[in-house]
């Protein structure tokens, strides 16, 4: 199979990117020809500060290698070093009808909530479409908030191999049962835009800070209470091992504990869950060169198979 997905550097990664996305692309980097990028031009219609933006993709690139991403494995690249997306963009656009894109929640969300929308919020969804067609991708790995936008990938898609001839791969979106919508410390889903995320390499201190402010209901101690449904122990879920879990569930149908207890006890855990990773980047971050050569070597191979499907698109719809 060939997977491909893109996570925006837009700020430092949290607990929903890694374990909506970027667990899977981990695992699907074995035994799958995998291509990752880190989404710069998408980010672009938020981060408006150049060196803020620059600094972005180099820590995304590494925490994507400290996570355990494999450049001899899957390859990595920054999205804007492969400008034959952008070409294919415009190809799809012009069969793309507006109301497709108005029904889009990204650009929906923002204009319910009377905030400023551009034309790189609205038209995202198609710049996403050439991302993942270009690589002629089986399988898009992503959180439960992207599926809406890999079916308008596939309608695009559909569409233009149907007016024209079969050019593109349908994709398939590919979520995690557990983890497709991690929830934020209030609850909601955990978003940048929503201020209410925990980073993956928080200064331990800051992380305990924010695990202490997760909000929890006002039920007396006593009380037995369902996990089921409980942010607090969905999010301790995430880092325990089955054991670890049902000892927790146990303890809130006995009842008789603070959320207090359980806060340390996801702070613990979350903690010797990211050690690894976190000493690993400490040392890529020192070799940073490294890491440039890491996105150009990937830059090179995403380029070749996107620069032969812009080709074949070219072809078809009559430009060459
Ligand atoms: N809370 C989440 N649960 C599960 N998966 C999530 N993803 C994001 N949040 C969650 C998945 O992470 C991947 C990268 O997402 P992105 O590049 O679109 O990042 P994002 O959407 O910018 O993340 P945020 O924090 O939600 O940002 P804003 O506030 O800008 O929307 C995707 O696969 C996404 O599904």
């Amino acid at each position: 199979m060939r997977v491909l997905s893109g996570i925006q550097p837009t700020g430092r990664f949290h607990w929903g990117n890694y374990f909506g996305a970027i667990r899977q692309y981990i695992d699907l980097q074995h035994g799958n020809e995998a291509y990752y990028f880190i989404a710069d031009l998408h980010a672009l219609t938020t981060v408006r500060e150049p060196e803020r933006l620059r600094q972005n993709v180099v820590d995304a690139a590494l925490d994507l290698l400290a996570l355990g991403l494999d450049p001899a494995k899957a390859v990595l690249f920054r999205q804007s070093d492969v400008p034959e997306v952008s070409e294919l963009c415009w190809l799809l656009m012009t069969g793309t009808p507006m109301g497709l894109l108005e029904r889009c929640h990204a650009y929906k969300d923002k204009k319910e909530k009377g905030l400023a929308a551009d034309a790189g919020l609205f038209t995202y969804p198609v710049l996403m479409s050439a991302d993942i067609l270009a690589y002629d991708a089986d399988i898009v790995p992503v959180g439960a908030d992207q599926v809406q936008h890999i079916e308008v990938c596939r309608d695009l898609a559909g569409a233009f191999n149907h007016h024209f001839a079969e050019t593109f791969v349908l994709p398939k979106a590919k979520t995690l049962d557990a983890s497709a919508k991690v929830p934020g410390t209030d609850g909601e889903k955990m978003s940048k835009s929503y201020n209410n995320t925990i980073e993956l390499f928080e200064e331990p201190k800051a992380m305990r800070k924010k695990i202490m402010r997760i909000t929890t209901d006002a039920r007396p101690m006593e009380e037995p209470k369902e996990p089921e449904g409980d942010h607090l122990y969905q999010l301790y879920s995430l880092f325990a091992s089955d054991a670890q879990r049902e000892e927790m569930a146990a303890l809130y149908r006995r009842g008789g504990f603070g959320y207090g207890e359980i806060k340390k006890a996801l702070a613990d855990v979350a903690e010797a869950y990211f050690a690894e990773a976190r000493a690993k980047r400490a040392e890529l971050a020192a070799d940073p060169a490294r890491v440039e050569q890491i996105l150009a070597d990937g830059a090179e191979k995403a380029r070749k198979k996107a620069s032969a499907t812009l080709k074949r698109a070219q072809r078809n719809c009559g430009l060459k």
